[in-house]
């Protein structure tokens, strides 16, 4: 399988996330992407390229202008406001202040366009998410011009941000963009398929409206886990797009026994669709030993898993998303890659 990989990736480290009234490492580290290049290295797992650069035409298909031009500045608006730390909202339009201004002040901007406080922006997020997303579209294009599958190594993660939000460590939402892009290319039919423990609410919530891009979400239940306001099994979608989005939440605890049996109910549901192209949102965060996640999926299982989405026999793009478990994360994600070439 091709790889689609930069080492720019690694230029963005954090060094705040807000978690548990601290300010702590950032899970989602450079680390993350050593581990897996180095594992689909030692496993030849395939050709390592390196991402063509995009404008922000395929950008703007998704995202507000004015969010991108608001993650554009931040970090410098931020300093030139004598702020010594990174830049992390502390305020939101909440259900009594609905926001209908964007303000000028920094701190207030930063709440209207976050939808959660532990993602820092620093001098580097934007250039990196941009990165991101060059990643996921050059592995698109392989997958359209080829029609073998890929495997773009994004970082940051992209399936939280949502048209004019930000959150969750996600910027820009590299398989929305990468979805609308295929469809702009002629593919009539898209499926997302979002395999992280979390669920991918900037994802439904872009094609909530629309029946031409079937989003479909296995995650832990948003009654107990991020991102809590968006993930439930009655969210079928809206319009033209009801019955085109498909939530499956989990408890805590969920093993992959349970976990196998919900992944065989959205590939029922795809190959019901009968998409041109598949889009998996490979998060490995559902791993046992994930630090932020509950369910407890064992590395051989993600071998399976890979097996499991080439039964459904289409090409397929693989966008990476979330996984915290550093040491295990090449392991996983690498597994999931192998048992799909394999099978
Ligand atoms: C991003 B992706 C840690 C809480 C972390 C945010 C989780 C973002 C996950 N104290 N909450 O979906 O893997
Ligand atoms: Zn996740």
């Amino acid at each position: 399988m091709l790889i689609i990989h930069s080492d720019k990736t690694r230029d963005r480290r954090t060094q705040t996330e807000l978690c548990g009234g601290q300010l702590v490492a950032p899970f989602e580290c450079p680390e993350r992407v050593d581990y897996i290049i180095e594992r689909a290295r030692q496993e030849q797992l395939g050709e390592i390229r390196a991402p063509q650069s995009y404008d922000l035409a395929p950008v703007l298909a998704i995202h507000d202008r004015d969010y991108i031009e608001f993650l554009r500045g931040a970090w410098e608006q931020w300093k030139t406001d004598g702020h010594e730390g990174e830049a992390i909202p502390n305020i939101w339009p909440s259900r009594r202040m609905p926001g209908r201004h964007l303000p000028r002040n920094i701190e207030a901007r930063l709440g209207y366009y976050a939808l959660a406080g532990e993602t820092s922006i620093n001098a580097d997020s934007f250039t990196s998410a941009l990165l991101s997303k060059d990643i996921a579209l050059t592995a698109l294009d392989h997958v359209l011009t080829s029609g073998e599958s890929a495997f773009a190594l994004c970082r940051p993660p992209g399936h939280h941000a949502a048209v004019d939000q930000f959150g969750g460590y996600c910027f820009i939402n590299n398989v929305a963009v990468a979805a609308q892009r295929a469809r702009d290319q002629g593919r009539q039919r898209v499926a997302i398929l979002d395999i992280d423990f979390h669920h991918g609410n900037g994802t439904q919530d872009i094609f909530y409206t629309r029946n031409d891009v079937l989003t479909l979400s296995l995650h832990g239940d948003p009654m107990d886990e991020f991102p809590y306001f968006l993930g439930f099994a009655e969210e079928t979608g809206e319009s033209n797009g009801t019955g085109y989005n498909v939530n499956y939440p989990l408890p805590s605890g969920t093993d992959y026994a349970t976990w196998s049996k919900h992944l065989e109910q959205a590939k029922a549901r795809i190959r019901d669709f009968a998409p041109e192209l598949l889009i998996i949102a490979l998060g490995v965060d559902t791993f046992e030993n994930d630090p932020i996640s509950s369910f407890k999926l064992k590395s051989p299982d993600y071998l399976d898993i890979g097996r499991r989405i080439h039964e459904l026999g289409l090409p397929t793009l693989f966008v990476m998303e979330g996984g915290y478990a550093v040491e295990e994360i090449g392991i996983n994600a690498v597994n999931v890659l192998k048992g799909f070439d394999n099978a």
